[in-house]
């Protein structure tokens, strides 16, 4: 069934790992009766972790949609992974959601990940809320939680739950919005019982904080609060879902996603008072390519974006869409803005975790799913004729693990290719790439964990035998002074002779300049139609370097002077003549080898500080400056390359797997003595072939 905008709402569950968002998903769907009985994670059945590798490793990988209805409402829910490996499904589902309910263990508070996802949510403006998990376990306190909330991200998270009980005398939630008590029955759906007494005053004051929560929707709200002290419960409601919108308040909401408690006044406020998408935005690029925001609006001419594209083994390609404007129709057609191709659009779905299930429209707000489609990739933008608008692309943070791969048997190479085209459409913080300079297949992502599994579907499902290594660094040379050398190429073979004679002045330029090539010849020493060849030999030259035959870079060359035959000259002549002038003046230069130096930003727990710090000084890092705030400590440096070919795999292990970084290319150094003998000793077997030798 198809639903207008008012009546659709997409709530994305996210947070740190085991925080019980997939058991509290699969509860929501056994709640609103999509399923028959909710699966433990342990069983490997849940309707979210359903791929292979998910139910191997008990944890969620990619992320999951399924929708549940109450009164006339389709709630869309997303479940993510916790593991920033996978921040990619998660953005996804940001993008595609207008609330993000945060889940947050009552015993462990507020963890890294978390942190991390709430400064994404900053970045967007998104409304959240907090789901404080596994209450029924010892040890766990909501009121502890929230304040580690307050603290944490300075806000006062407004509570439309509360615990009947906490630990083994856990009995079930109390909807202070809509003043019920529900008591939990573990494999039923929640029991609804009056609100015990001893508890009545405790939901009085809950509902004064929610009244206030609720005065800070609009101003004439405000005055009737202030003159009467109260609000009536539609007045209530009204402010509740106008400050939710602009992200006023963070609703907080107490439960056991195990034993299902929690989950009827989650769903009841999600359909009561989550944003509804007319009052969400997008992000759009105008034709002046400027970003702009246009409204999720079902009066409009019907755009979409693809937010995520998988393979499924019975369905074939699945394009997830976000309908922004409009109305998606099944069997109708429209425009891949991004490819400017037409696209036929045949049946349209929703689903349940992996079961699909035909519709005949998605309004706007909607999510919803095509399959087999000709054109349609991740980021691209669907619409009805040219609108002049493309959507905003995903904004994902880029790789910092790499591993070089490749196939043991040649005839593997092209299905080897072809399966990492197909992982890199699916997975968009997935790359690969052919380094042609240290003749390897690199592929990169967020974390080890990430790259494990591809190879492991490599190995297991494409069923070819492969080799990983570290990858190469790509060192360059460069030099540190001025020099000259004068060559003269010259051989008499038969017929035609061959004759050239050069001089050329080689200087260093600054660092990132390249290369810059100066014609300083007077007279016709040498004619102008042999300079190219000149040109030629000098960019062949520094191809490679004479100290480990890295590529030459930041050197400015200058053609001063030459000899030239009217009958033996030739370009090729000029060209020997010049590459080795090169190489000569080169050596006089004071050559040295360079390496690249990335900026790193490290994000940690702070009691894991000082550890980042001593082991980024032994990896050569230079810090640049260090922020702590919500107890996750940000550290910026940096650090050479070569020191951080595992760092992924290091910060795991000094920080028990709850650090994570970022890094970028930043410049590059000279690196002198024992560190320059290794780089050129590891690369002596290197050879160089020149073509025409
Ligand atoms: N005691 C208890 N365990 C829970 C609860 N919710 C989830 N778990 C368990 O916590 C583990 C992680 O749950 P999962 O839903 O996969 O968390 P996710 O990583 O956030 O998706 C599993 O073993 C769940 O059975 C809860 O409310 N109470
Ligand atoms: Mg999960």
């Amino acid at each position: 069934m198809s639903h207008s905008t008012d009546n659709i709402r997409n709530i994305a569950i996210a947070g740190h790992g085991q925080t019980g968002k997939t058991t509290l998903f699969e509860h929501l769907l056994f709640t609103g009766g999509v399923i028959q009985r909710a699966e433990t994670l342990e069983s490997g059945k849940t309707t979210s972790d359903s791929t292979q590798e998910e139910i191997e490793r008990k944890i969620s990988i990619h992320a999951a949609m399924g929708h549940v209805e109450r009164n006339g409402v389709k709630v869309n829910i997303f479940d993510t992974p916790g593991s920033s490996d996978f921040t990619g499904d998660v953005i996804l589902c940001f993008r595609a959601a207008e609330l993000a309910l945060l889940t947050v263990d009552g015993k462990s508070g507020v963890q890294i990940e978390t942190v991390k996802l709430w400064r994404n949510l900053d970045g967007r403006g998104k409304p959240r809320g907090v789901f404080i998990t596994k209450l029924d376990n010892d040890q766990t306190d909501f009121t502890r939680t929230l304040a580690d909330i307050k603290e944490k991200f300075k806000v006062e998270p407004v509570a439309i739950t509360l615990p009947m009980g906490s630990g083994g005398g856990f009995k079930g939630v109390i909807d202070v919005l809509h003043e019920k008590a529900y008591l939990a029955q573990n494999d039923a759906v929640e029991k609804e019982s009056p609100i015990p007494d001893e508890l009545k005053n405790a939901v009085a004051s809950a509902r004064e904080k929610l009244i206030e929560a609720a005065a800070e929707g609009d101003d004439s709200l405000m005055e009737k609060y202030i003159e009467n002290g109260s609000l009536s419960p539609e007045e209530m409601k009204t402010g509740l879902v106008k400050a939710l919108a602009e992200n006023k308040y963070v609703p907080a909401f107490a439960g056991s996603p195990l034993k299902n408690s929690g989950i009827i006044p989650l769903i009841d406020f999600i359909t009561d008072v989550a944003p509804n998408p007319k009052s969400a935005k997008d992000m759009m690029i105008d034709s002046e390519g400027k970003e702009t925001q246009i409204p999720i609006d079902p009066d409009k001419p019907v755009s979409a974006l693809v937010i995520r594209t998988t393979y499924d083994q019975f369905s074939g390609k699945l394009s997830w869409l976000k309908v922004v404007t409009g109305k998606l129709a099944a069997d109708s057609e429209a425009i891949n803005v991004s490819e400017n191709k037409k696209e036929r659009i045949g049946k349209l779905y929703t689903c349940q975790g992996k079961k699909l299930e035909e519709v005949k429209e998605l309004f706007a707000g909607d999510v919803g799913i095509i399959t087999k489609s000709a054109t349609l990739k991740t980021n691209d933008t669907l619409a009805a004729a040219d609108s002049g608008l493309t959507f905003v692309p995903l904004r994902l943070p880029e790789p910092v693990h790499s591993v070089a791969v490749n196939a043991v048997a040649k005839k593997d190479d092209d299905k080897l290719g072809e399966f990492l085209v197909r992982a890199a459409e699916e997975d968009k913080t997935f790359r690969y790439h052919f380094n042609g300079e240290t003749k390897e297949t690199v592929i990169s992502g967020m974390g080890e964990l990430q790259i494990n599994i591809i190879l492991d579907k490599i190995k297991t499902n494409q069923k070819i035998e492969i080799e990983t290594h570290v990858p190469k660094v790509a060192y360059r040379e460069t030099i540190t002074k001025k020099a000259n050398a004068e060559y003269t190429h010259k051989k008499q073979t038969g017929g035609h002779g061959q004759y050239g004679k050069v001089l050329l002045e080689i200087s260093p330029l600054a660092r990132g300049e390249n290369y810059q090539f100066v014609n300083a010849i007077f007279g016709g020493a040498i004619p102008k139609n042999y300079i190219p060849g000149v040109e030629k030999g000098v960019v062949e030259g520094m191809a490679h370097g004479t100290m480990a035959q890295y590529p030459v870079v930041d050197v400015e060359v200058k053609i001063v002077d030459g000899k030239y035959h009217p009958v033996d000259s030739s370009e090729l002549s000029f060209k020997l003549a010049a590459r080795n002038a090169f190489r000569d003046a080169m050596k006089q230069a004071n050559p040295t080898l360079l390496e690249p130096i990335m900026t790193l930003t490290v994000f940690v727990e702070e009691k894991y500080l000082g550890d980042v710090m001593s082991d980024l000084s032994s990896k050569r890092g230079k810090i640049l400056g260090q922020d702590s705030a919500g107890g996750i400590a940000e550290i910026r440096a940096e650090v050479p390359q070569a020191e951080l070919l595992r760092y992924s795999i290091d910060l795991r292990s000094i920080t028990s797997g709850t650090g994570s970084f970022i890094v970028a290319f930043s410049h590059y150094a000279p690196i002198s003595g024992r560190i320059a003998d290794d780089v050129i000793k590891a690369r002596a077997e290197f050879k160089v072939q020149e073509a025409d030798e």
